[in-house]
C-alpha cells in the first residue's frame, strides 16, 4: 500500500470509529473543489455528478458565491432575528421576485422549511379556511422525500425513513404519486394543503405524467387547498427552469426551497407565498436562531443574482438534452430506462448486471462521483456548471462501467 492509499485508508477507519453510521458514504475523502470537479486527500480527482444533492447547483466554490461569502464574513455574520440586518431585506426581496410572491421566511435547512410550510398551511386552515382546530389534514404522495424530522417521517412511505421513529404525527394523508383522481378523491372540508415535488428525487426521479400538475392546480383552486411545491431539490435551476413546476405551468401557493440557495456554502432554506398565507404567522409563533442570518443572506441574495440572468437555467436545459440523449444511447446496452428533466437524471441499470452501489462504486473507481437509490436507480446531477467536454466523459465512463470495464 502507497501512502497516498493510506491516507484515504485512515480517513476511512476514523470515521468508521467515531462517526454514527447513518450513512453508507462511497470510499472516496474528499479533500478540496472546484467546479464540477473535486480531489481526495491522496490527490486523485474526480468528477462530481452528484452536486450534493442539488445544493451545489453552481458548482464548489463558484468565485462569485465564495467572493459574497468573504466580504461579508469581513463584516458581520450573525445578529439572530432579534434585530434587522441590512443583507436581511435585499435577499428577501430578490427571492420573493424570483418566485413572483409576496413574502420570504428564511430557514436553514429543507426539513426546517418543510415544516415551516406545514405549520403555516395549517393555521392557515384554522383562521382562514374555518377548519375546525385540530383537524386539518395534509395530503402528500407516496414515494416523496421532504426531509428527516419526526413530523416529515410520519408520512414518509420509505420504511428505513419511517420505522423505529414514532410516535407518528397526525394529520397526513397518503395518495398515489401522479394520480389525480386519487388525490381528487382524498379531499376532505379539513384538507388544508397539498404538499407535491415536482419531480420525485429520492423515488428515482420520477416526472409525474404530463399535466398532473395542471389538474392538481384545479383541484387545489376549486377546493380552497394550498399547494405546495417543494422545491428544495428540484428549483433553483436543476430541471432547466427556475422552478421545475413550470414545465408545468402551474403556479403554487407556497414554494419550499432549499439546498441551493446556500450557494453550497451554508444551510439556506425559505418558504415564498403570498400576504394572504405568509401573513398567518403572529411574531413568536416561528422562527429560528440562524435563519435568515447575515452570512446566509450575502451568500442567498448572490445565489439569487445568478438565477437572475437565466444563464445556468438555459445552461440546464441545453446539457440536459445531452444528457438524457446519451443515457438513452445506453438503453439495451446495460440501461433500462431513464427518466429526467434538465441536468437530473435517473437512470435504471440492469438489475442482473450490478446493482446501483456496485455501478457507483465501479464509476468512483473510475474518477465519476453519483448515488444509486433503491437497489438499481442511478442518480446523475452533475453542477450546472459541468462542461460538455466533462458532461460527454463522464457519459463515457459510465457507459464503460455497463461494459463490465
Ligand atoms: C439525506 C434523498 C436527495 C429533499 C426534498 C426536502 C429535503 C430534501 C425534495 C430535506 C433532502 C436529501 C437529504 C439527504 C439526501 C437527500 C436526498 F435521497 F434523500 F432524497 F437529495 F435525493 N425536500 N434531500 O430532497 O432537506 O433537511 O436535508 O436540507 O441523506 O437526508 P434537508
Amino acid at each position: 500500500m502507497t501512502t497516498v492509499e493510506f491516507r484515504t485508508a485512515g480517513a476511512l477507519e476514523d470515521a468508521e470509529k467515531w462517526t454514527a453510521h447513518n450513512y453508507h458514504p462511497l470510499p472516496v475523502v474528499v479533500a478540496s473543489g472546484e467546479g464540477a470537479w473535486v480531489t481526495d486527500v491522496d490527490g486523485r480527482r474526480y468528477l462530481d455528478c452528484l452536486a450534493g444533492y442539488s445544493a451545489l447547483n453552481f458548482g464548489h466554490r463558484h468565485p462569485g458565491l465564495i467572493a459574497a461569502a468573504h466580504a461579508q464574513l469581513d463584516r458581520i455574520t450573525l445578529t439572530s432575528r432579534a434585530f434587522v440586518h441590512d443583507r436581511f431585506a435585499e435577499f428577501c426581496q430578490g427571492l420573493a421576485e424570483l418566485c413572483g410572491k409576496d413574502l420570504v421566511l428564511p430557514m436553514n435547512t429543507g426539513a426546517e422549511a418543510v415544516e415551516t410550510a406545514i405549520k403555516v398551511a395549517r393555521k392557515w386552515g384554522y383562521r382562514v379556511k374555518g377548519v375546525p382546530d385540530g383537524q386539518a389534514e395534509i395530503i402528500v404522495a407516496a414515494g416523496n422525500f421532504h426531509g428527516r424530522t419526526t413530523t416529515i417521517v410520519s408520512f414518509s412511505t420509505d420504511p428505513d425513513a419511517h420505522a423505529d421513529f414514532g410516535p407518528y404525527t397526525p394529520g397526513f394523508v397518503v395518495v398515489p404519486y401522479g394520480d389525480p383522481a386519487a388525490l381528487a378523491a382524498a379531499i376532505t372540508p379539513n384538507t388544508v394543503a397539498v404538499l407535491l415535488e415536482p419531480i420525485q428525487g429520492e423515488a428515482g426521479v420520477l416526472v409525474p405524467p404530463a399535466g398532473y400538475f395542471g389538474e392538481v392546480r384545479e383541484l387545489c383552486t376549486l377546493q380552497n387547498v394550498l399547494l405546495i411545491a417543494d422545491e428544495i431539490q428540484s428549483g433553483l435551476g436543476r430541471t432547466g427552469r427556475t422552478f421545475a413546476i413550470e414545465h408545468e405551468n402551474v403556479t403554487p401557493d407556497m414554494y419550499v426551497l432549499g439546498k441551493a440557495l446556500g450557494g453550497g456554502i451554508v444551510p439556506v432554506s425559505a418558504v415564498a407565498a403570498d400576504r394572504d398565507v405568509l401573513g398567518v404567522l403572529k411574531p413568536g409563533e416561528h422562527g429560528s436562531t440562524f435563519g435568515g442570518n447575515p452570512l446566509a443572506c450575502a451568500v442567498g441574495a448572490e445565489v439569487v443574482a445568478l438565477l437572475r440572468t437565466g444563464e445556468f437555467q438555459e445552461r440546464s436545459a441545453a446539457l440536459g438534452e445531452r444528457l438524457i440523449s446519451g443515457l438513452e444511447a445506453l438503453i439495451g446496452e446495460g440501461v433500462v430506462a431513464v427518466r429526467g428533466r434538465g441536468l437530473w437524471a435517473g437512470v435504471d441499470i440492469d438489475p442482473a448486471l450490478m446493482t446501483g452501489r456496485q455501478a457507483c462504486e465501479r464509476l468512483a473507481a473510475r474518477g465519476i462521483l453519483a448515488k444509486d437509490t433503491h437497489g438499481s436507480t442511478i442518480r446523475l446531477a452533475p453542477p450546472l456548471v459541468i462542461t460538455e467536454a466533462d458532461l460527454d466523459h463522464a457519459l463515457t465512463e459510465f457507459a464503460a462501467v455497463l461494459a463490465g470495464n
